[in-house]
């Protein structure tokens, strides 16, 4: 770099701050004419050699040989103090199609020094300069040019996440954390196991462990990560012990297929290990779901209503419930009392009792309408009787 340069570079430093400037090598260039100044000139880091080009619409292009990031242009101009030059800024990834990225940049036309042009920030090879005269007359004349990547300085590393895992099978432990910051902005994490890398990730907070062995602890930390590579210390360590690969204890007794899971050894006790015989599920509390589905394997009540059936009569019902203080076939409330309600069972009783209740209440409709039937007649009887007392 020539003394020439130094003002402008340290005033550009000061103005930006914490950025830094790297400029981007160019490998070669080519122009659309020119009058013998040609357009390698333009990077031969002398100001007083130029490219020069008569006419609107006249270009320079500049190849940086593979894909640079550059976010500004710092180009100088001949007579560059006394007339101000007029231009447009193009890319291409492959020299053949153009993106228009800067239309109607004009100079100052008060320096012969560097002048920077900010462009939106650039991934691509190769950048044209679209001449469109100066203030002058149609030349396009540049004495220099410099392709500059700015990039925003990250020194500062991120903070360190808390890490908590679980077991999940015989060979895998299911990791997550939390609470990490960056000054900039956190974009990745390391997983370590007993101390190796096991992954790199995005900024993510969660991460199965596979491929892991049973019965065998293993010592997690986590590292966080930033764009610019800089990686927090460690996290706290969590220590995970799969699964033995015994049948007995822990989740290993499940077989799960599909998602689903079973188990077919024996029978389940929930908050209670004292299960009846002969019942497949205890549980010490309260159920609830959405439907409830009872399957009997005894006779839906329906024969209350076949023909033959035993339907003792109402004394006999008036009998037994003095006698005995409940309805025939409903259990008394001291057998409920030790032994529980049977759902299914309990619905079939209260069932064979409605149905009966239907046949009673239909007998009894049938004794109504002879009863009916006579007092209608016994009354017509009395009208004719009293009209045969009123006539005489
Ligand atoms: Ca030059
Ligand atoms: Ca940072």
């Amino acid at each position: 770099m020539k003394d020439f340069r130094t003002s402008v570079i340290v005033v550009w430093i000061f103005s930006i701050g914490f950025a830094q400037a790297q400029e981007i090598a160019i490998v070669s260039s080519v122009s659309s004419i020119d009058d013998g100044n040609v357009v390698s000139n333009t990077y031969d880091n002398n100001l007083n050699t130029r490219w020069s080009a008569l006419g609107d619409g006249e270009w320079a292009q500049w190849d940086l040989g593979s894909f640079q990031n550059f976010n500004e242009l710092r180009i100088a101009f001949y007579l560059g103090n006394t007339r101000t030059s007029t231009f447009d800024i193009q890319v291409s990834a492959d020299g053949s199609n153009w993106t228009l990225v800067q239309t109607g940049l004009v100079s100052s036309g008060t320096t012969l020094d560097l002048q920077s042009f900010v462009v939106p920030n650039q991934n691509t090879r190769y950048i044209r300069y679209i001449g469109h005269g100066n203030s002058s007359n149609t030349w396009n004349s540049i004495t220099e040019i410099e392709i500059i990547n700015n990039i925003v300085a990250d020194t500062q590393a991120p903070t360190a996440a808390i890490l908590s895992g679980t077991v999940q099978s015989q060979t895998t432990a299911d990791l997550s954390w939390s609470g990490a910051t960056d000054d900039v902005g956190v974009t990745g994490y390391n997983i370590f196991k007993d101390g190796t890398l096991d992954g790199t990730l995005g900024n993510v907070s969660t991460y199965q462990v596979t491929g892991l062995t049973a019965s065998t602890t293993y010592d997690f930390t986590v590292t966080t990560l930033d764009a610019a590579a800089n990686e927090s210390v460690a996290s706290n360590t969590v220590s995970v012990t799969t699964d033995s690969s015994g049948s007995s204890g822990g989740s290993t007794v499940w077989a799960e297929s599909s998602g689903d899971i079973s188990y077919t050894t024996g029978n389940v006790g929930i908050g209670t290990n004292t299960i009846p015989t002969d019942y497949r599920l205890a549980v010490s509390g309260k159920i609830i779901s959405e439907e409830l589905k009872v399957q009997l394997q005894a006779t839906w009540p329906d024969y209350v209503f076949k023909e033959g059936y035993d339907l003792p009569s109402l004394d006999e019902v008036q009998q037994h419930i003095t006698e005995k203080g409940h309805l025939p076939n409903i259990p008394t409330a001291k057998v409920v009392m030790e032994h529980g309600i049977e759902v299914g069972e309990m619905h079939r009783l209260l069932l064979e009792k409605i149905e009966e209740l239907t046949l009673y209440t239909l007998e009894q409709n049938i004794q109504i309408k002879q009863l009916n039937t006579k007092v209608l007649k016994q009354q017509q009887k009395l009208e004719q009787l009293m009209n045969s007392l009123s006539e005489e």
